[in-house]
């Protein structure tokens, strides 16, 4: 070992697929006593070759390191690999997906068998990990204390943002994100659906929906959020309900003319349609987050 490598705090991390991959590269690269665990051990091979130490199993990866973080496929394989672990005194950091519920019981779990836990959701791909310049970030919450004690630590493989100390906000928060990103791949499949089949090269399409999608997230993601703190949807309005559910059928109609299903668009219009009956034709898009909630 290194006179650096042993200046740096010692981390075990459970889990080599593609992600626990990418984030093992960058705590060996900034020289830390890296213990790794995989399921499928030949996984770890790679990593042994640059620096790392492979343990034979979960229990003896935990046992390495005060520091124990895991990047596996779901809340159940956290539980298969953590069966047999003593994690009395550990810092138990869980980069798994799971839902918020998930995350809680994993801290109160985690906490009962003495460690301190902290729950993070990844907002970045494996190629953007490492890679400061990508605007990677996790999101962390659950123990602040364990969030302040390896704050460098855990800043090595991307950003950090620490959303407070309920366990379930860093899921929330990854979930919300992720929800808002698929909701946006449906409308780019719909405008690419309608121009196929035209003389329209898809590529010289591209950078117009980019362009556009991005003109228009900002503004209307930070106009929904102030009318939602102010519980008025009627300041600032550029364009309003009234004019905007009147718009709807062109889109309808474009897309039956385009032989385009309008799946993608009929559940958020009959949300638009719902709030002009229930609110007011001046207010903003802002209602339709009221009419989600159950
Ligand atoms: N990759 C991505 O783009 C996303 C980006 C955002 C965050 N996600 C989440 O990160 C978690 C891990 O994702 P991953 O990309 O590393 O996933 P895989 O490459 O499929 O590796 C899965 C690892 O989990 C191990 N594993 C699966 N089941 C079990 C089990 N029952 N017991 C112990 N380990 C298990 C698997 O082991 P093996 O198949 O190699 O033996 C891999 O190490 C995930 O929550 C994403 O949602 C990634």
């Amino acid at each position: 070992m290194t006179a650096n490598a042993s200046a740096k705090t010692p981390v075990t991390l459970l889990g080599l697929g593609a992600m626990g991959t990418a984030l093992a590269r960058t705590w060996l690269a900034a020289g830390h006593p890296l213990t790794v665990w995989n399921r499928t051990a030949s996984r770890a091979e790679p990593l042994v070759a640059e620096g790392a130490t492979a343990a034979g199993t979960a229990a003896e990866a935990v046992a390495a390191s005060d520091l124990v973080i895991l990047c596996l496929l779901d809340d159940a394989s956290v539980d298969e690999a953590l069966k047999d672990a003593d994690l009395t005194g550990k810092d138990l950091v869980n980069l798994t997906t799971t839902t918020p519920a998930q995350a809680r019981e994993r801290a109160a779990w985690a906490t009962a068998r003495g460690a301190r836990y902290l729950d993070g959701g990844i907002m970045a791909v494996p190629p953007m990990i490492g890679v400061p310049e990508a605007g990677g970030y996790v999101f962390y919450s659950g123990a602040a204390d364990l969030f302040e004690t390896h704050a460098k630590t855990l800043a090595v493989p991307a950003g950090t943002r620490f959303v407070g100390t309920d366990a379930g906000h860093a899921a929330l928060h990854d979930v919300a994100l992720l929800s808002a990103m698929y909701g946006m791949f449906a409308g780019a499949a719909h405008a690419f659906a309608l121009i196929r089949g035209e003389d329209i090269d898809p590529a010289a399409f591209a950078p117009f929906l980019t362009e556009w999608l991005t003109a228009m997230a900002g503004p209307h993601v930070t106009q929904t959020a102030d009318q939602l703190t102010s519980g008025d949807y009627t300041t600032n309005v550029v364009s309003n309900l009234g004019m905007q559910t009147a718009g709807t059928p062109t889109f309808l109609t474009t897309a039956a003319e385009q032989g385009v299903s309008p799946e993608l668009l009929t559940p958020y219009f009959a949300l638009m349609r719902r709030r002009l009956t229930e609110g007011s034709p001046s207010e903003d898009l802002t209602g339709v987050v009221d009419l989600l909630r159950r």
